[in-house]
């Protein structure tokens, strides 16, 4: 059943993020879907959810990845996306220093050319090297960079709070990065 969920959950992420058509679903230019439509798209791709499926997905989430609307009516991912979405979440003060996890073999690039987006819609920051460690180890032997995120702020640049409590901006040029040596 576990592995089952994981299943679903990782399709949802890749229709909700990244590639709606796969299944024929639609995303409204916010990233909602219809819950209704994306249970019945799923279904006809041959996975078999319901709705409660979907609760127990959005509520049991390790890293709360979908919402919901108020009336459970449209889910959608909180962040991550590839597809330009505009989430309209608010603005918000970073504290002194957030953190970002990568792997050491991009290092040097990222000393080079700062952190950039690549193919999502924005840089991802954690507000823990723990997290930040995690994220890395995806790509490879982790390492943590900690980045001047108040200073950023100051100098202009813009970050925004997920629903699920990822900071996320555009790009962090060099001079904002250093590496972590306690991890
Ligand atoms: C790296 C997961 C070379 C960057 C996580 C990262 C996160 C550069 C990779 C979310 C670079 C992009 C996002 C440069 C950046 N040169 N490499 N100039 N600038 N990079 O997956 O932050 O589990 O797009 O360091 O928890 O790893 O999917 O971003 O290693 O929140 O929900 O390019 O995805 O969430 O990789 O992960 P990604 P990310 P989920």
């Amino acid at each position: 059943m576990e592995k089952e969920l994981k299943h679903i959950s990782k399709l949802m992420s890749l229709v909700l993020r990244h590639q709606p058509e796969t299944i024929g679903l639609r995303l409204d230019e916010q990233g909602w879907a219809s819950v209704d439509e994306l249970i019945e798209k799923m279904n006809a791709a041959g996975n078999h959810v319901d709705r409660n499926t979907i609760i127990a997905i959005v509520e049991g989430n390790d890293k709360q990845r979908f919402a919901f609307n108020g009336d459970q009516s449209k889910i959608r991912a909180s962040q991550g996306h590839s597809l330009a979405v505009d989430l309209t979440l608010e603005e918000q003060l970073p504290p002194e220093h957030l953190f970002h996890g990568t792997a050491v073999d991009f290092v040097d690039s990222i000393f080079e050319k700062g952190l950039q987006k690549q193919r999502r819609q924005h840089v991802h920051l954690s507000d823990n090297a723990t997290t930040a460690k995690a994220v890395g180890s995806r790509h490879g032997k982790p390492v943590v960079l900690i980045i001047a995120a108040r200073a950023m702020a100051t100098a202009g640049f813009t970050f925004y709070l997920s629903a699920n409590k990822v900071w996320l901006t555009g790009e962090v040029p060099p001079a904002y990065i250093r590496l972590s040596e306690t991890l």
